[in-house]
């Protein structure tokens, strides 16, 4: 049952098993995604666990941003990258030849938030260009303490939004997004445009000179899947 007091992190949640790994993405365990995103467990235990980020591009090069629904438990109605999820302790989703087991999570978790048929987005297409550690408190209870995986993939698609999970999408150039980010960094009010810190990380760290590989068609040349950049 759901316990109402837990902010929405329902039954679902806790049976939702993450990856633990160590910070040289060594798996060293596993549990729920409930306790992978208590910020109390995650400083007593110093718990990190797997994730992925992607980045789809259209044909035009534009970036597809997501507003978090705003029954998120973690970061609602906040402005990211296209989706992000974990890959879960399972078989198909712990392959590590070739990054498969996050592809695949990648490829289920956009036809889950955004309705976006595995077809459109074969797991082959993806590239992953690098891996990010952070950790970001979300509200006094809730937090992220993660190895990210950074995919990108361009294609054009079709969508159909999950409402529980998405508010909102946009396709931004980079002038949009360098637009936005003056908009986040400038507003204080509850009206202003609000950032996921891991995506803010990716656009301050590497986001514009991948953009450029992006427009080239030379995305391979840009991935270093070796380094675990520690932001
Ligand atoms: C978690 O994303 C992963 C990152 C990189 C922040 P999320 O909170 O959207 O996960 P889920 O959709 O599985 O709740
Ligand atoms: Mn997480």
């Amino acid at each position: 049952m759901a316990d109402f007091n837990d902010g929405g992190m329902d039954a679902v949640q806790r049976r939702l098993i993450c990856i633990l790994v160590d910070e040289n993405d060594r798996v060293v365990g596993h549990d729920t995604k409930y306790n992978c995103h208590l910020m109390e467990k995650i400083e007593a235990e110093n718990l990190l666990h797997r994730a992925f980020s992607v980045f789809l591009f259209n044909s035009k090069y534009e970036l597809l941003l997501q507003q978090r629904s705003k029954t998120k438990v973690t970061f609602p109605l906040v402005w990211t990258n296209t989706c992000c999820s974990h890959p879960l302790y399972r078989e198909s989703e712990l392959i590590e030849e070739n990054v498969l087991g996050v592809r695949n999570a990648a490829q289920r978790k956009l036809l889950d938030e955004l309705g976006i048929v595995a077809e459109d987005v074969p797991v082959d297409e993806f590239t992953p260009l690098g891996r990010m550690l952070y950790k970001a408190p979300s509200d006094g209870k809730w937090g992220e303490h993660e190895l990210d995986y950074l995919l990108f993939i361009v294609r054009d698609v079709k969508l159909q939004p999950n409402p529980d999970e998405v508010a909102d999408i946009k396709y931004v150039s980079r002038e949009e997004l360098k637009e936005l980010v003056k908009k986040a960094d400038a507003g204080d009010d509850d009206e202003a445009v609000k950032l996921s810190p891991w995506f803010r990380l990716v656009v301050d760290n590497f986001l514009m000179k991948w953009w450029d590989h992006v427009e080239k068609g030379t995305l391979a040349e840009a991935a270093d899947m070796k380094t675990i950049h520690k932001l």
